[in-house]
């Protein structure tokens, strides 16, 4: 369908000096990835210069988050998309599961970066996804609806070629569970339609909607397979030498 399958790599809070590096180097030396794959990395801050001075130039550095203000001041501690651009970094993460548990990132202040980022040009993978007790309730399609509105709100006209979605149910985040691709493709049908509902079928085709949780080199084939899984955020099995595995299952 003419869409580049999108390949994230999440690497959280994690990475020492020589795992940085030994991860730059198995990403160099991985050989020519798929033409259809996007590779887009997200080291922590503190690596992601180093990681955009040696990483090959076919592999894409994002943050995995921006602060709330698109200006560099007063900010301690945050990292504003002003200085994030002219690092020449193009990509970020936003409202990640574990910011909007952890960091009280609700709905809106994630619509507000997302709002922030395109507005500067950037490219944002923009996570939602139910807990665990959403989906025993049946309200996976509600809640996931809830955190899209804002994010789906705040793009600016013409934007919407630089946002992907990221499904990402938190009950298959760092579990070893993954949702099987059945379950998988049932929600990014269920996504895919209200998208069209709310931005229309020819841009609701267009976005690409990714899945994470627990993705790894033994069912990312199945995955992708999927009519509406468009690739992959992998947390996990990205600091691993799986993650060309998984890159090349765009192919
Ligand atoms: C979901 C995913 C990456 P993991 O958070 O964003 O992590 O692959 O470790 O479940």
């Amino acid at each position: 369908d003419g869409k580049k399958v999108l390949v994230g790599g999440n690497w959280k809070c994690n990475g020492t000096r020589d795992k940085v590096a030994s991860l730059i180097a198995m990403l160099n030396d991985a050989g020519e990835f798929p033409a259809n794959a996007e590779v887009v990395i997200a080291p922590t801050a503190l690596h992601v210069g180093k990681v955009l001075d040696e990483v090959r130039k076919d592999v894409n550095v994002s943050v995995q988050n921006l602060w709330s203000e698109p200006k560099a001041g007063a900010w301690t501690g945050e990292l504003t998309v002003d200085l994030v651009k002219d690092f020449g970094i193009n990509w970020c993460i936003l409202g990640h599961s574990e910011r909007r548990a952890y960091c009280n990132e609700t709905p809106e202040v994630v619509g507000n970066k997302v709002k922030i980022a395109l507005e500067a040009g950037m490219s944002v993978i923009a996570c939602i996804g139910e807990q665990l007790s959403d989906r025993e309730a049946n309200k996976t399609m509600e809640v996931c609806k809830a955190q899209l509105d804002p994010i789906l709100k705040a793009i600016p006209e013409g934007a919407i070629g630089r946002v992907v979605v990221a499904y990402e149910p938190v009950w298959a985040i760092g579990t070893g569970v993954t949702a099987t691709p059945d379950q998988a493709q049932d929600t990014h049908k269920e996504l895919r339609a209200y998208l069209s509902e709310v931005v229309g079928p020819k841009d609701a085709e267009a976005v690409r909607i990714i899945y994470g949780g627990s993705v790894k080199g033994a069912n990312c084939e199945d995955l992708i397979k999927k009519a509406d899984i468009d690739g992959f955020l992998v947390g996990g099995a990205s600091l691993k030498d799986e993650f060309k595995q998984i890159i090349a299952s765009s192919a």
